[in-house]
């Protein structure tokens, strides 16, 4: 069934998104476009928004919503820190998908909690006698 828009036929949020640029973002640098009321209807036809950010600053948006950053033309980077919160049922196949990160080091292995401490204790007492 296409839902058409209605809200009433739409899932409810499984995943935000929290982009907070690392500087301030401007026309120049390429602000991120974002076309409100897309995460309800992929097709609206609504004027996009190019909200300018300060660094620092927060934007939380449902992950439906239809998003892209626009060209930089400036001569600086942009960094932006992106994070995603979603349910636990969830992955993004589509954008995150294993081809795309084949070349990615197998993830370490976390130590565990005496690891960390005897790892701590050589740093601090392993200098003395
Ligand atoms: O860089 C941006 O402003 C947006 C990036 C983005 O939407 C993405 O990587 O999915």
């Amino acid at each position: 069934m296409n839902a058409g828009g209605d809200p009433r036929f739409v899932a409810p949020v499984h995943a935000v998104n929290v982009f907070v640029p690392l500087v301030n973002l401007t026309a120049a640098n390429g602000p991120t476009e974002y076309v409100p009321g897309s995460h309800l209807d992929f097709d609206a036809k609504v004027p996009s928004k190019t909200p300018s950010l300060k660094a620092g600053s927060a934007l939380i948006f449902d992950y439906r919503l239809k998003h892209r950053g626009l060209g930089n033309s400036g001569t600086e980077e942009r960094p932006l820190l992106y994070i995603t919160y979603a349910k636990p049922f969830w992955l993004d196949v589509y954008n995150f998908d294993r081809k795309r990160y084949k070349n990615l080091p197998a993830v370490a292995k976390q130590a565990s909690r005496a690891e960390r401490t005897e790892k701590r204790q050589r740093t601090i007492f392993g200098g003395l006698p």
